[in-house]
């Protein structure tokens, strides 16, 4: 049995995992799906439903991503992504999970959440809220490169896919926003080899009939 990753190249969750995957080394088969198809394979190994689903080659399955960072950084972790302060890494992805995502979809999505809502008259009451965590990083930012200090931590790798899709809604007003240290780091982790190398495209994995 091979160790075998279920993933969509969007999804801000996938992108964590397979950033944890890249750089710990470890060999498995990738089978990228579309989110309205999902392989009944895949939902055989984890019946919620959600990528990334990975398969560790002893049959362990792992369906959080912030479990598969940290299976993948347990195995190997070159950058020493774990050598921080774990509890405040915790907390910062735990609001990034919880209510920044919360916000940002509401953002991103507006049209999904309010029948009468179209681009250019959403309520950005949820941009705001949004902000209110950024306001936080920039502080942390202005104080050091990285969100907890002077160097990367598994808090910035798992949280800029999610700052990404953020900034992506409106890159006109990202780009002039108050918050240059939070699109500085972005920027530095959107435009690195690392990221490039997760963002590759794969052709969808055909199940078929069998
Ligand atoms: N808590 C999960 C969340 C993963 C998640 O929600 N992924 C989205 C895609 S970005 C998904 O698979 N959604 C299922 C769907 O849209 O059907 C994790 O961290 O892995």
């Amino acid at each position: 049995m091979s160790a075998l990753l279920y993933s969509f190249r969007r999804c801000p969750y996938a992108m964590r995992g397979r950033m944890g995957l890249k750089v710990s080394g470890l060999n498995y088969e990738h089978r990228e799906i579309i989110l309205r198809n999902k392989p009944p394979h895949m939902l055989e190994l984890s019946p919620k439903g959600t990528v990334p689903v990975f398969r560790t080659l002893d049959g362990e399955i792992i369906d959080e991503s912030i479990d598969l960072l940290r299976f993948s950084l347990a195995q190997n972790d070159p950058h020493d992504w774990l050598d921080c302060d774990l509890e405040v890494a915790e907390t910062l992805i735990a609001n990034n999970d919880g209510p920044f995502k919360h916000h940002l979809d509401r953002y991103k999505y507006a049209s999904r959440y309010d029948d009468s809502a179209q681009r250019g008259d959403v309520d950005l009451s949820h941009r705001a809220q949004a902000e209110e965590t950024i306001k936080d990083y920039e502080t942390r930012l202005e104080a050091h490169p990285y969100l907890l200090g002077a160097k990367q931590t598994i808090a910035d790798i798992a949280i800029f896919p999610f700052m990404r899709q953020f900034a992506n809604t409106d890159r006109d007003w990202w780009q002039s926003a108050p918050y240059p240290k939070t699109r500085d780091w972005l920027a530095l982790h959107v435009e690195s080899d690392l990221f490039k190398s997760v963002m590759t495209k794969f052709p969808l994995w055909e199940w078929g009939e069998g």
